[in-house]
């Protein structure tokens, strides 16, 4: 049996919950705990010994045990080919791989100076006021962001042929930038139909809506800039 380390807010972790679901696979989901005080402080002690840089995602499956989200979407791919996540050609395959980069630290680092947002306001004003800076050139790269992709998508459905890891990467990234008061998707009508049609999907709609309820429950509301 899947055990899975995940979290409510969490966009690793959330990025193997979509997949688990789309192939179908049953799992045992362990959620370690999250504030936004302090993070994942204390850390899980399972997570702190079962990957050494105490992080979630972690997957065990019959002994083997996994960290990193990327090293087990291919492993669940490989273990359990169908429906397949990665595309069939070695071409393919690397533009997959290079989506799937580009979500997770391209988007990321444009997604991190939004992050103080949900959390606790800090009182510093300085301080405060340089987040709000950093955060509004943040939006620009986003938006720079959302451009690009729109231009990758090109009218296709996927951004690798058929579903794959690289759309479920970045429809996180997405979803992360909604939630963080990140540009909307107006303006980008390619990407926003991939974005609801995505959403759709049932173990898409089930991770966005838990992250909803998560946000309620853990977040400070995000106001508009
Ligand atoms: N590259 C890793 C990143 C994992 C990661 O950053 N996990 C965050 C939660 S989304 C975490 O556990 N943070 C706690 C920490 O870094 O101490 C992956 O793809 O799984």
């Amino acid at each position: 049996m899947i055990t899975l380390y995940s979290a409510p807010l969490s966009l690793f972790a959330r990025k193997v919950e979509i997949a688990l679901g789309e192939k179908g696979l049953p799992f045992n989901r362990i959620m370690v705990p999250f504030n936004q005080a302090t993070g994942y402080d204390p850390k899980h002690p399972e997570v702190l010994a079962l990957n050494p840089k105490g992080q979630v995602p972690v997957l065990t499956d019959e002994g083997l045990v996994l960290y990193d989200s990327t090293v087990i979407l291919e492993y669940l791919d490989e273990a359990h080919p169908e429906p397949a996540l990665f595309p069939k050609t070695p071409v393919a395959r690397a533009r997959c791989r290079l989506e799937e980069l580009f979500a997770d630290e391209i988007m990321l680092a444009a997604l991190r100076p939004l992050m103080h947002r949900t959390g606790p306001r800090i009182a510093d004003r300085e301080r405060r006021a340089a987040q709000d800076a950093d955060a509004v050139i943040a939006e620009g790269l986003l938006a720079r962001h959302y451009e690009t992709l729109e231009a990758r998508l090109a009218g296709r459905s996927f951004f690798a042929g058929d579903l794959s890891v690289a759309d479920i990467a970045l429809f996180m990234s997405v979803l992360f930038s909604l939630r963080l008061g990140g540009p909307a998707l107006t303006g980008f009508p390619g990407l926003a139909g991939w974005y609801e049609r995505l959403g759709q999907r049932p173990a898409f709609a089930r991770v966005a809506a838990e992250i909803a309820e998560a946000d309620r429950r853990l977040s400070c509301p995000v106001k508009a800039a």
